[in-house]
């Protein structure tokens, strides 16, 4: 008997029912993954009890030895894992990483820009239902209708016609490389700072299959859950770490700070407390899985998987946005086939097939129904599946979405999904 199954029985059952849907259904949610057991190991070990507010050797409170060490090592691989001589790992979620970042670099009520969230952005790049479109003043890019992919010419009229102090390039629907050469243009034109948000593809990124945002952008925000397999979390880094460069900013009197200090102190205290070093710990183990060989076969076969998906539902007729993908995630426009994003999920969810609807651009749907699918294959190429498995599972989605009412048909392939998941255990040997 588990401790929690003796003290908590209600509980364990929610947990064995979690790692039963794990085990037993295919996880295409694109920003989902399965963490390693040694992951989860530090992440549920007694480093949850530390409060260590501040940075290694600069803490606000004692006993703080041994969650240093934890924390200069995840500062260290993710430097080397990304080539970045400045990181932060302190950011709770994504969604805190870009919130500092922002709050570094502009003040509230500048100019900013970013992709549309309906065309593949974030809710951090300025959606007005988020902190991000309501402190600051966000002018939209967007993706160009014919190629699916961001329509540059607009981005350099905003530009010139705005004059942001900053621009945001990804997103976390965009199934393209991230163009941060082009946009480094256009920001420079412009003496703006550029942001890249690689939530999304980081994992790619620090295997050398998707370009690098490193030398292009003043700053590099991501979270480590989704195709960096490492606990939930967020993260910040810089290629090079440079003198603040806003004399308005600065302390009215004293040194000018580099910006890596600046960071430092929006996230510690600026925006957040006590960091959770169980997580921040956790960092280092999976940026330690990210660093060893094994780990760019994965995401070689995580995009891999990704194409062979691309190519099959483009033989059913399906829409993909931008005609294929790059990378891990796929965006299906739905509307030749008679059925919306919110259908769609929800009958795959009784096939055993979990996705999210997700906007497409130029969408005349809502945010809570929707035109489109998003799918990813960080999951289940982690679970070891490749080709066939992918070819199998494309069908069932199409028998799925064509008769989306056949709960008989449902059923029937939600018991084949689940024996071809027998087969690929993720936890449960
Ligand atoms: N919610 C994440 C995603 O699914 O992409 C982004 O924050």
């Amino acid at each position: 008997m588990s401790h929690l199954s003796d003290q908590d029985p209600e509980l364990f059952k929610t947990l064995e029912r979690e790692i039963n849907r794990e085990e037993s259904t295919l996880e295409l949610i694109a920003s989902e993954n399965f963490t390693s057991q040694a992951v989860m190991e530090m992440a549920g070990s007694v480093m949850t009890n530390k409060y260590a507010e501040g940075y290694p050797g600069k803490r606000y409170y004692g006993g703080c030895d041994f969650v240093d060490e934890a924390e200069n090592l995840a500062r260290n691989r993710l430097g080397e894992l990304f080539g970045a001589e400045y990181t932060n790992v302190q950011p709770h979620s994504g969604s805190q990483a870009n919130m500092a970042a922002l709050m570094t670099f502009i003040k509230p009520g500048d100019t900013v820009m970013g992709l549309d969230l309906s065309h593949g952005g974030h809710l951090t790049h300025g959606s007005s239902v988020n902190f991000s479109g309501q402190l600051y003043n966000f002018i939209s890019y967007h993706v160009s209708k014919e190629t699916g992919r961001v329509n540059f010419e607009e981005v350099a009229r905003l530009a010139k016609e705005h004059q942001p102090k900053l621009i945001i390039c990804g997103g976390s629907a965009y199934p393209r490389f991230i163009e941060f050469e082009q946009f480094k243009e256009i920001a420079d034109s412009i003496n703006a700072f550029l942001m890249a948000d690689i939530a999304h593809p980081s994992g790619l990124v620090a295997a050398g299959l998707h370009p690098t945002p490193i030398p292009y952008c003043d700053v590099v925000t991501s979270t480590t859950h989704k195709t960096l397999r490492g606990p939930r979390g967020g993260i910040i880094m810089m290629g090079k770490d440079f003198e603040n460069p806003w004399g308005k900013i600065a302390p009215k009197s004293g040194r000018v700070k580099r910006v890596s200090e600046l960071i430092d102190s929006t996230v510690m205290p600026g925006i957040q407390g006590g960091p959770l070093m169980h997580i921040i710990a956790a960092k280092a183990v999976a940026f330690g899985e990210a660093l060893q060989p094994e780990f760019k076969i994965y995401a070689k076969n995580i995009i891999q998987n990704a194409q062979t998906m691309a190519d099959e539902f483009l033989k059913l007729d399906y829409q993909l946005v931008s005609g294929g993908t790059d990378t891990h995630v796929l965006l299906i426009d739905l509307s030749n086939k008679n059925i919306t994003g919110k259908a769609a999920e929800y009958s795959l969810g009784k096939a055993g097939i979990t996705v999210n609807k997700n906007m497409v651009p130029f969408d005349e749907r809502s945010p809570f129904v929707t035109s489109g699918i998003r799918v990813g294959t960080p999951a289940i190429t982690t679970r070891g599946m490749g080709n066939s498995e992918i070819r199998q599972i494309v069908h069932w989605i199409d028998e799925a979405i064509s008769d989306p009412e056949n709960e008989v048909e449902l059923a029937l392939i939600k018991s084949n999904v689940s024996e071809l998941c027998s087969n690929f255990p993720i936890y449960v040997h």
